[in-house]
């Protein structure tokens, strides 16, 4: 069994990402710019962002997280947004997701500008990446694909099973994995709450791609011996050994599928890393077409 080490091969991404940017700033350009929406007090998306934060810093971007409360309204962050959009010195920006129920985030997504929507979350990158031109990937799929791409896990004829239909993860990954290219070519599954027979679905995967959000559900006698496991499921579970009395999970029940799988995904340190790495790139293909730079 290998780990696909999702710490290291982000870090390797940063470093790469970081590179290009100090030859654009030798260059005397500017840096590029993120920037986050954070609403309200979600310790998850208060860690995310951290993560994103940090890993801005980490590649020379500027970055700026604009936090308004859980009783912000609807007409509050559409100003917030109609401001980002204009502001020539932000190179991309994203709504860090769950909103509160009493906001509308698809009105918010599409008052997003898509050469600024570096989620890839807004539907005119959404279909354009459904129908293979260019656009901003969303970040999470993108990170998966970065993972297998750079372990050299190819995808061509294999059969992938992807569970769980969200427009941030499954429906995206199951189009890209299924699309004629690099990373494609796969024939893909997607499951979903009302899919039959999953155990017998899940058999038959070279490749499992778990976004579900369910603990320990992906086990032994589910997958073949051989089964590359991507696990994107991240659940806090109690932990009295813990001194924070909890931990992090995925959806795979690690210590005993791991002993079939041929790479397996950890969490923490598996997609959630890839998801930030992703967002950097994003970033830095927002930015460079922005200044109209090539890639270095
Ligand atoms: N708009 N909303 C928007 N864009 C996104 O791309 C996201 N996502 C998902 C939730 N909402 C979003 C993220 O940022 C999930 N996600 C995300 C980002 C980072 C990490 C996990 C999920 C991450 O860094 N995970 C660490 C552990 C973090 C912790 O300790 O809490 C890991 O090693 O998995």
């Amino acid at each position: 069994m290998k780990l696909l080490d999702g710490k290291r091969l982000s870090g390797e991404l940063k470093d790469e990402i970081k590179i290009k940017v100090d030859t654009y700033l030798s260059q005397g350009h500017r840096a590029p710019k993120l920037c986050a929406i954070l609403v309200g007090e979600n310790p998850a998306s208060q860690s995310y962002i951290r993560n994103k934060v940090r890993s801005c810093d980490r590649v020379g971007f500027a970055s700026e997280v604009i936090q308004r409360s859980v009783d912000v309204t609807q007409a509050e962050l559409l100003s917030l947004i109609d401001q980002l959009n204009k502001d020539e010195t932000v190179d991309g920006f994203i709504v860090q997701l769950p909103v509160p129920d009493h906001i509308d985030d698809q009105e918010l997504l599409l008052a997003i500008d898509p050469a600024k929507d570096v989620d890839g979350f807004h539907p005119y990158n959404f279909g354009s990446m459904a129908q293979g031109m260019d656009a901003f990937l969303p970040a999470t799929p993108y990170g998966i694909l970065l993972m297998l791409e750079r372990a050299g896990i190819a995808t061509s004829g294999k059969n992938v099973v992807v569970i769980g239909r969200s427009n941030i993860v499954g429906t995206p990954i199951s189009i890209l994995l299924s699309r004629k290219s690099d990373m494609g070519n796969a024939t893909v599954t997607l499951a979903h709450s009302r899919t039959k027979d999953l155990k017998e679905i899940c058999q038959r995967a070279d490749i499992l791609i778990s976004a579900l959000g369910k603990p320990f559900f992906i086990t032994h006698d589910m997958v073949k011996e051989g089964v590359v496991i991507i696990d994107v499921g991240i659940n806090r579970i109690d932990d009295l050994t813990k001194k924070s009395g909890s931990r992090l999970v995925g959806d795979v029940d690690f210590e005993k599928v791991s002993t079939k799988a041929s790479y397996i995904t950890p969490v923490p340190g598996g997609v959630g890393p890839m998801t930030v790495a992703a967002l950097m790139m994003n970033t830095l293909k927002s930015y460079q077409k922005k200044l109209g730079l090539k890639d270095e």
